[in-house]
């Protein structure tokens, strides 16, 4: 069977990424179509060497036999047009934050909570970036030895913030002013993403504090998170400290990842063996090494966990969601 699938937000880096991802995992497409704004209607994308006219997206646009539409065109369009898609009849996966921890819509990461997806009511949620690579090795702890508390540390890429953030690098790097951030990118770090809160955290804290609640199910699990834009132009890293709810072997945790479905283990000390974001770039894995006891607390681990935010912490993982829809007939 091929499906009807729409792509929200054609035009943009994640846009383009889920056709990307698509063509590689040769997803059984019928028909496509693809909206993006009034500015970007008309423009020509060509998938698997077939032109496509991107069309300006209204709320006539889910007039015709959709299955499935992934979104990633911001929060404000997915408030407004998701809900009109889904009564049409249309499954939304929504790479936005507007609904991530809506009650009644699932946030789904294929490897960690495949069967909330079974719970959808037309929306499912992709999840922040930087949570979702977070969650594989989380989850793999999780259910071994229970876990009791997580402190997130992150360095964030700059294609996190669109091609703008982008820009702000490369031309920062030959001396021009920063057009996207409040300070320059090239050559430092903000410890800054998205707005700051009354509470004096960031908005992509508590995002990764509630979403990893959230997708791990554990809703009053201790999480803490700084998350920090460094100049790297793709892939973000996560420094992980976690603490378990009982002793573990390193040597089993090593196993454990080596098992789990997503993550790719890159753990050689002696050789120079790690995870860095110029090499998990282009790649839909999950990056994992520096495994080690923190020996100032009890039954607690050190990791670095690097992916490709526009791959697995958005397009592939929206993908994922979408072929996952299929495999358990829900589409
Ligand atoms: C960043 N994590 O790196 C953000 C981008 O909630 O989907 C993704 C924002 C989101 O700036």
């Amino acid at each position: 069977k091929r499906y009807n699938i729409a792509i929200v937000g054609a035009t943009g880096m994640v846009g383009r990424k889920f056709l990307e991802v698509l063509a590689e995992k040769k997803f059984p497409i019928e028909n496509l179509y693809l909206f993006a704004s009034s500015r970007s209607a008309g423009n020509e994308i060509e998938y698997q060497g077939k032109k496509y006219v991107v069309e300006e997206l209204t709320e006539k646009s889910f007039d015709r036999n959709i299955d499935i539409a992934l979104f990633s065109a911001g929060a404000s369009i997915s408030k407004k047009f998701s809900p009109i898609a889904a009564k049409k009849g249309v499954i939304v996966v929504d790479n936005s934050s507007a609904f991530r921890m809506e009650k009644d819509i699932p946030l789904v990461v294929p490897e960690v909570n495949p069967d909330d997806v079974e719970k959808h009511n037309g929306i499912i949620a992709n999840p922040n970036c930087s949570t979702i690579q977070s969650v594989l090795p989380l989850k793999a702890l999780d259910k071994k030895y229970g876990i009791k508390r997580v402190i997130y540390s992150t360095y964030q890429a700059v294609s996190g913030s669109g091609v703008k953030g982008v820009a702000d690098l490369q031309n920062g790097l030959k001396g021009e002013e920063p057009k996207n951030y409040p300070y320059p990118i090239a050559n430092n770090c903000l410890p800054h993403i998205d707005v700051f809160l009354d509470n004096g955290y960031t908005k992509e804290e508590i995002k990764m504090i509630e979403e990893t609640r959230k997708i791990l199910g554990k809703p009053e699990l201790p999480v803490t998170a700084t998350c920090v834009r460094v100049p790297v132009e793709n892939s973000h890293s996560v420094s992980m400290n976690i603490e378990l709810e009982e002793d573990f072997d390193l040597n089993e945790v090593f196993e454990l990842f080596n098992n789990f479905e997503g993550i790719i283990l890159q753990d050689d000390v002696q050789n120079n063996i790690y995870p860095m974001p110029l090499f998990a770039s282009g790649k839909n894995e999950v990056f994992i090494g520096r495994i080690r006891k923190d020996f100032s607390n009890p039954n607690t681990l050190n990791l670095w966990c690097v992916a490709d935010n526009i791959r697995k912490g958005a397009a592939t993982n929206t993908v994922q969601i979408a072929e996952l829809l299929i495999k358990k007939g829900l589409v």
